[in-house]
């Protein structure tokens, strides 16, 4: 371990306060991440399986959880009744929920080297593995995996083949690579509080997030936060201070960087207000889109940095985003667009899109309940989807062949059909569809019978199993698939887990164009970990006229709250309201998928 140079913040703080009080609320997912670490942790070390097993649940059910549990106990009620939640996981919630942390947790993180849970990263490691590899090999960073993988001294242990090795040597070099990109979800919400925390130190007029973030990417590497102030060291003090805060990478007047507890890292650059509109422009890149606008700055003998435009000494434009852009004789261009693909000369032209929000979207094509593998009941999801301003939620269990998700047969997917129907009959402000996410084999056959698909509303077919098979042989299992006189939805097309599986190997322009033949549709998923269709794919699928749908997959009550991220992946791939299927209300969109099945 090298030497912490910077000052931190734990060392600050006083060594014995009064009971741990969070300074923040303690939200599910916080709670969630709790259990998901010390599951993760008990599972490195080779612990009982069953007590490995509980916290993970209990992290999969406070995380899709709709109300927030923190709230509730800060007002005195008690937890509600939670499934395979007992007395301990209860208390614990509630020490969390007080404290943002528990005292297992913290006795745990002391038995195993800081930052062993980023191997569990790597494709090919989970935590009986990194526990081996630890306990045997002495590996606990990515680093001293590739150090190891590239000895040869993993190969040979038991359950570690050559082939094993390889893979390790490349996850090792891609988690490297990576430097930490986390997920837009996650970022979202450690971004959210630090600015709400930031607008209220004295003076401050205006916080805001730029960077990839504004432009929503999928991953963030790190988070750029502008701010306008009467007193800028308010600000920065604020900053340094806040309560996440690991450690002060770097501090001056106007400038500071910070690594937060969650490992990101945060630059805040407090900006004059005459220039916040240029700051802004430049610190939401891209790089790219930077370049060409201020390429296209001096075709007209302006001069364009963070401080403004130019034209010689004088600022011609500077204190909004569309001062700058309107001088450059543009529309103000959506972050989203700004990649340098096409978007200036769409602007220059009067052809930018009309993009896609998420007040447009009216329903949603792909939900679980707790018949497979969701963690709440019919009637909750559907409240939840209406209380998100949704009027259809199709239902789409999982089949058989996905086993580990408990996957319905087609005796019991009939069934949950029957008490979907009736349930209609009783619920207002919104409709269920019927539906199901059945796996499409590696032959290209679903995993149903034709004639209980066709019983159905529509039919989202997704692959669950062999990711890898060669292009060819991919490209034509799915293909195959559309070809199914029921096929309605392509789910998740790219197969990829962010930060965990890369997208399977697929002509997707052959995908498309089938899908455009086939008359079906294609799914953005718009869980944090897939957003799949990629935005390039996006793009592609519009080009050729193919409608996507974008879908939650929701696997409890809070995953509605995931479609924006769905949007903002969707905005990046140019789309708008009339590209994507479920924008239409029900009444236009039942014979839309009725369309999709022969009869
Ligand atoms: P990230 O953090 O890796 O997810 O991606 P960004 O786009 O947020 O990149 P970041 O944080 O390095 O910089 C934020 C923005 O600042 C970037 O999008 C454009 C601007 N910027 C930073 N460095 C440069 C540079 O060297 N040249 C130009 N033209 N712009 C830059
Ligand atoms: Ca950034
Ligand atoms: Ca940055």
């Amino acid at each position: 371990m090298t030497a912490r140079t910077h000052k931190t913040r734990s060392a600050a703080q006083a060594p014995n306060s009064a009971p741990a009080r969070p300074a923040r609320r303690v939200r599910n997912a916080d709670i969630a991440a709790v259990f998901e670490e010390i599951a993760d942790i008990l599972d490195i070390q080779d612990e009982n399986p069953f007590r490995v097993r509980a916290y993970r649940n209990a992290a999969r059910v406070v995380g899709g959880y709709g109300c927030d549990l923190g709230a509730l106990l800060a007002q005195g009620q008690p937890l509600p009744k939670l499934p395979n939640i007992g007395a301990d996981l209860a208390a614990k919630i509630d020490e969390i929920a007080r404290t943002g942390t528990c005292e297992l947790l913290e006795r745990l993180r002391k038995k195993v080297p800081r930052g062993i849970t980023a191997l569990l990263k790597v494709p090919g490691l989970g935590p009986k593995r990194v526990g081996f590899l630890y306990r045997n090999l002495g590996i606990k960073s990515a680093a001293q995996l590739l150090e190891a993988a590239r000895g040869g001294r993993i190969r040979g242990h038991p359950g570690f083949s050559e082939k094993l090795e390889q893979k390790l040597l490349e996850g090792a070099q891609v988690e490297l690579e990576r430097g930490g990109h986390m997920l837009i979800a996650r970022a979202a919400d450690i971004a959210e509080r630090l600015i709400d925390a930031l607008k209220r130190a004295p003076g401050v007029k205006q916080v805001v997030a730029a960077g990839s973030f504004r432009r929503m990417r999928e991953t963030v590497g790190d988070l750029d936060l502008l701010a306008v102030a009467t007193d800028a060291r308010a600000v920065t003090e604020r900053f340094v201070h806040y309560e996440d805060v690991e450690e002060i990478l770097a501090q001056g007047e106007t400038r500071c960087s910070v690594r937060l507890r969650s490992g990101l890292q945060v630059d805040l650059r407090v900006v004059d207000e005459d220039a916040a509109g240029s700051a802004l422009q430049y610190f939401t890149g891209s790089k790219a889109h930077g370049i060409a606008l201020r390429r296209r700055a001096q075709q007209g003998g302006l001069k364009l940095n963070e401080y403004g435009l130019f034209r010689g000494k004088r600022r011609v434009a500077g204190a909004t985003e569309e001062s700058v852009y309107r001088a450059l004789g543009l529309p103000w261009i959506p972050p989203e667009l700004r990649e340098d693909r096409g978007e200036i000369e769409a602007a220059a032209a009067g052809r930018l899109p009309k993009l896609i929000e998420l007040a447009d979207l009216k329903g949603d094509l792909h939900a679980h309940t707790d018949a497979s593998d969701g963690h709440s009941g019919l009637a909750e999801m559907a409240a939840a989807a209406r209380a998100a301003g949704l009027e259809y939620l199709a239902i789409t269990e999982h089949s058989p062949h996905l086993s580990v998700a408990h996957g319905l047969d087609a005796d019991r997917l009939l069934r949950h059909a029957e008490t979907i129907d009736r349930l209609n009959e009783t619920l207002r402000g919104i409709t269920l569809l019927k539906g199901v996410e059945v796996d499409i084999l590696e032959d290209g056959r679903l995993d149903l019978p034709d004639d209980v698909l066709a019983r159905l509303d529509l039919v989202v077919g997704a692959v669950h199993s062999a990711f890898e098979l060669p292009r060819a042989r991919q490209t034509r299992r799915i293909l195959r698939a559309l070809e199914h006189p029921c096929f309605t939805i392509l789910a998740h097309p790219g197969g990829r887990l962010l930060g965990e599986r890369p997208a399977m190997d697929l002509d997707m322009a052959a995908v498309i164009a089938a899908a455009k033949a086939r008359g079906c549709f294609l799914e953005l998923n718009a869980q944090p970990q897939r957003l799949d269709l990629s935005d390039e794919h996006c793009r592609m699928a519009k080009e050729q006229g193919v409608p996507i749908a974008i879908d939650s997959d929701a696997h409890g009550t809070a995953h509605f709250a995931h479609l924006r991220f769905g949007i903002g992946q969707a905005r990046r791939g140019w789309l708008e309201a009339a590209d994507v299927i479920n924008t239409l209300p029900l009444k236009k969109l039942r014979p839309r998928l009725r369309a999709c099945f022969r009869r």
